[in-house]
């Protein structure tokens, strides 16, 4: 069984298109860390860190993987001179919080000891103060607190940009932008999710949500008195568009059977489980945004703000041209007969064969 493992993660490095892969084992703490490098192509590989409990190590670097690729992806589609990574930080079942501190101060010096190879800020389960303790040892870090210099939370920015790309994909289906009465059915109400409800609401949606955990359906329930929709109901539950901002690979031949949206789009990470599944949301007349294209918001705010010193309200206005992206993919999409996860794949493909471009983001 253990040989077994091995060799899945022997295989999974094999198989791998990405360039490098980096591991370090926390003894203190028994978490296991991956660094996926998957391009340099554009620029210094960057990518949040991600800090989870998984059933077996091979899972967490089968993620920080398929999560590098994504960030080479978003990074591409949007012109942005930075290449593709991620990592993930595989905390034991029976973490404690108490030993968190600890593990970041760690995490960020292994991160000085590799000379920004490799630049980092939040993803899920991480915050803007766990950068802060990463920074005492490491200056590749963004989505530091604001009362740090930093740019804060880049959730609100994320579901900014989702926000967009849920208006540009409304009007591509139905030939209208406008949201109001839509119907929308959030999953995962955290960090980006509960941002985007909030837009959402302000929009005339009627919104429903679906969360995992206890504390947050009861907060988001008392709060804005949503719907609440079971986890395991989620994917059956009529609605006009499903935004999935929890994890990743929920879109599967399972899953996608089931559907009784018109529209998925969300700001979850890889939610496509396999490449095919974008062709079975095709088939199904469902329409698919890129989860890459859709949710550069955050990666757009920090990277721009924190980067390149740009004011927020210049940040801001950048995220929301993601909406103008998205309709781009849909008309390359109509226009070649392909799915919108083709047509995305492809346009990043072509930005990479291309290399760097200074044009769009001055620096
Ligand atoms: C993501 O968009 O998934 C990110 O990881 C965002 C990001 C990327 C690079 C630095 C900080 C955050």
């Amino acid at each position: 069984m253990v040989t077994e493992k091995v060799e899945i993660m022997e295989t999974l490095i094999r198989d791998w298109e990405g360039e490098y892969v980096v591991s370090r084992f926390d003894r203190k703490t028994g978490t296991m860390m991956f660094i996926a490098i998957h391009s340099t192509v554009l620029g210094v590989p960057s990518g949040g860190t991600r800090l989870k409990s998984y059933a077996h190590p091979s899972e967490a670097l089968r993620d920080a993987m398929r999560l590098a690729h994504g960030m080479t992806q978003k990074f591409a589609v949007i012109d942005f001179p930075r290449g593709g990574a991620k990592a993930v930080l595989s905390v034991p079942e029976d973490f404690d919080p108490d030993d968190r501190e600890g593990l970041m101060l760690r995490y960020g010096q292994w991160l000085a000891d590799l000379r920004g190879v490799f630049e980092t800020g939040p993803d899920l389960g991480t915050s803007p103060a766990d950068m802060a303790l990463i920074a005492r040892h490491f200056s590749g870090v963004f989505g530091l607190p604001v009362d740090a210099g930093g740019a804060g939370d880049s959730g609100p920015d994320t579901a900014l940009g989702v926000f967009c790309g849920i208006q540009a994909s409304c009007e591509h289906y139905f030939g209208s932008a406008d949201l109001a009465g839509r119907t929308v059915l959030v999953q995962g109400a955290g960090a980006v999710g509960e941002p985007l409800i909030r837009l959402l609401l302000e929009a005339g949606c009627e919104v429903k949500f679906s969360d995992i955990d206890p504390v947050r359906v009861a907060k988001v329930g008392q709060e804005l008195g949503l719907q609440f929709v079971e986890p395991e109901a989620v994917y059956r539950e009529p609605c006009d568009i499903l935004a999935p901002c929890a994890g990743g690979g929920i879109l599967n031949a399972e899953t996608i059977p089931q559907l009784a949206c018109h529209i998925v789009a969300g700001a979850a990470n890889n939610q496509l489980d396999k490449p095919e599944d974008g062709e079975r949301l095709c088939q199904r007349n469902v329409l698919y945004a890129p989860d890459y294209v859709i949710n550069a918001g955050g990666a757009i705010f920090l990277l721009t703000v924190e980067g390149s010193g740009w004011a927020v309200t210049r940040a801001r206005e950048r995220v929301r041209k993601i909406g103008d992206t998205m309709k781009e993919i849909y008309a390359h999409s109509e226009e070649h007969g392909i799915s919108p996860a083709r047509a995305a794949e492809r346009i990043a493909i072509e930005r990479l064969r291309r290399g760097v471009s200074a044009k769009q983001w001055n620096r």
